[in-house]
This record gives C-alpha cells, structure tokens and sequence, in this order.
C-alpha cells in the first residue's frame, strides 16, 4: 500500500521534529490533524508490481493489464543449429503441479535463439579438443550413474562425459546428448560457443512455444502421436521396470523424437538440462529474496529424462523443475546453450 502524507509540501513528520520557532504549537496540531485527514483518503494501491529479472526477463506479481508483445524480428541468418524463440508473454509453473511450480506467475520474455537440441558428445568433443578442457567428473575420477539391478545411484570409477554409463559400457557416441557435465563444466562450454545457458524462465517459455500455451508437453498433452512417441522417458514403474516402449533405455540420439512446434528438439526427456539459476522456491524469486550462493546452492535443471515417468517424476512436464549442486555430474543430465538475438 502505498499512501501520500505530504501537506504543503512538508510531510508530517517533519512539523513532529522540526524546528520549534518555525510554527506554533497550535499551527503544528492544525496542520498535523490535515496531515491525518489527508493520510486516510490518500492511500492507493500498490501498483503492479514488476521487475527485471534477468536481461530480457521481467517478472510481474499479477497478470500485467496491458501485455504490449515485444518486436519480433528473426535474424535473416539463424546460426547453425539454432532456433530463434519470439518474445512475448508466459504464465511460468503449474498449479496443478508439484509446490516447487507453484505460485504461477506472468513473466515477459524478450527473443533469444535457443540450440535446436542438446549438446552432443561430438560437440562437446570439439570444446575440450580446442581448450584442454577437463570436466570435474573427470578430475574427480568419477561420476554419478545408477544402476538398474540394485537400483541405487554410485560413484563409479572412469565415468565421465565420453563414458557417460562407466568405463564398461563403452563410450557414447558422438550423436548422444553429452551427460556427467557439471553446471559448471556446461557454463565452460556456452562461454567457448559464445553462447550462455538460459535461465530457467526463457526455457519454460521455448516449452510453451513462445505463447504461453498451456499443455502438459511442448507438443501437446499426450507422449504419443499415433504410433509415434515424442519423448524418451521411463515407461513403466520406476525404478522396478522399463519396459522400453519408445524404443531407449537410456539416453537417444538428439532429435530422435522429433521437435516442438517451434522447432526444438528433446524438451522434454531424453536428459534434464542445466539451466543458469539457482534453484528456489518461486515465492522467494517473486519476493526478490536475496540467494546467498554456497557450494550446496542447486542450480536448476528443467525438461526431464529417460529416468523419468509420471508416478516417480513426472519432470518432463513444460513446467517441471530439478536441480543439483554446481559440481554435480550425473548420467541424465546435460545442457542446451542460448544466444541474445
Ligand atoms: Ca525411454
């Protein structure tokens, strides 16, 4: 609530405080008493709050009454690889989701370009082929793969993003979304490829596909369409059993699934992607409440994996969330860079 206290261009407290000689004792209880009268018909509400966010991202506390859509102008040379997301307005999280996609809040989302899918092996090969690049699985030794017969996530030896399931496995091939990258192995690469990861806001709003629609997935509220599946995930009863319908274990080659309305690959499964934030209740980003950043600070994860299905994690869902700490390598975790247009 905002309200005006102001009287003659002096505001009350300073007739409380000020100098005895500029006005009676009479003259100050008058004016007080018109300060008092103007105090109770002169509170307005707050207006509408809103705030930037990030570059490119505003975040409103109500649905703004006027929604002027930002220009949208496509580069005349998209950069390989990418897709250019419109700006415009979008509802972020679910109340029909789990409490960390909750309250839904508006937002305004300026274009960005965004990788038509997530990183690969061979791409990432490129990276530490011209950089030296090693990944923190790889200076720790080991990284997080989980295993289907004990069920239960372990550290195993020589697992990094070239053999992403354990030395034994084998390594991945060059066309799998690369995975055991930490956020900050992924924030290396987007500063090698020009690029930066997008924030978790700009990534709901490419799920949406830039116009706030409102589906379960970005290509609707159903996996399959006809005889074909449109996302890698678990199916069956995690972590019991897989039956394997759409056709992959675990990781599939980028794009196998095909794309969202706008073009993008795998949004939702294949592998959760890192994203630049860290995670926090929605109230508190709403609130602005300041997020002191320690080694135990999750950074969001968005979009899902072959890990998941609908009575263990639903994540795949456009307004899914997950995270993990900085450092943080897993099998089913990768990344997707962005560009400012
Ligand atoms: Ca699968």
């Amino acid at each position: 609530m905002v309200c005006t206290h102001t009287v003659f261009g002096l505001s009350a407290s300073s007739y409380l405080v000020g100098p005895p000689f500029l006005v009676s004792m009479r003259t100050s209880l008058i004016i007080l008493a018109l300060s008092s009268f103007t105090l109770l018909f002169s509170c307005q509400p707050d207006p509408p709050k809103q705030f930037d966010y990030a570059p490119g991202v505003t975040v409103f506390e109500f649905e703004p009454t006027t929604k002027t859509a930002p220009v949208n102008q496509p580069p005349v040379i998209l950069p390989d690889g990418m897709v250019y997301v419109p700006g415009g307005y979008t509802q972020i999280g679910s109340e029909t989701g789990l409490d960390q996609e909750k309250p839904v809040f508006w937002t305004l989302v300026k274009p960005f370009l965004m990788d038509q899918h997530e990183v690969t092996v061979g791409q990432f090969r490129e990276f530490t082929k011209a950089t030296g690049f090693k990944t923190e699985a790889e200076k720790f030794g080991d990284a997080g793969v989980f295993d289907d017969k004990t069920k239960e996530w372990n550290l195993i030896k020589g697992t990094n993003w070239q053999y992403p399931y354990g030395p034994a496995a084998g390594p991945a091939p060059d066309t799998m979304p690369v995975t055991q990258v930490s956020w900050n192995d992924a924030q290396a690469y987007a500063k090698w490829a020009g690029k930066r990861l997008p924030h978790e806001i700009e990534w709901e709003h490419a799920a949406r596909n830039a116009t706030n629609s409102q589906t379960l997935y970005p290509f609707g509220d159903e996996l399959t369409a006809g005889e074909k599946t449109l996302a890698n995930t678990w199916n069956g009863h995690f972590p019991d059993y897989d039956a394997v319908t759409d056709g992959y274990h675990r990781a599939a080659p980028v794009g196998t699934f095909g794309t969202s309305p706008l073009g993008l690959a795998d949004l939702s499964g294949n592998v959760w992607e890192w994203c630049e934030d860290p995670k926090v209740p929605y109230l508190d980003l709403l609130n602005q409440t300041p997020v002191n950043i320690t080694e135990q600070t999750e950074r969001v994860q968005r979009g899902g994996s072959f890990l998941c299905e609908p009575g263990w994690c639903h994540g795949y869902r456009v307004s899914g969330r997950s995270g993990s700490t900085a450092e943080t390598s897993l099998m089913h975790v990768g990344f997707r860079c962005v560009k400012d247009v």
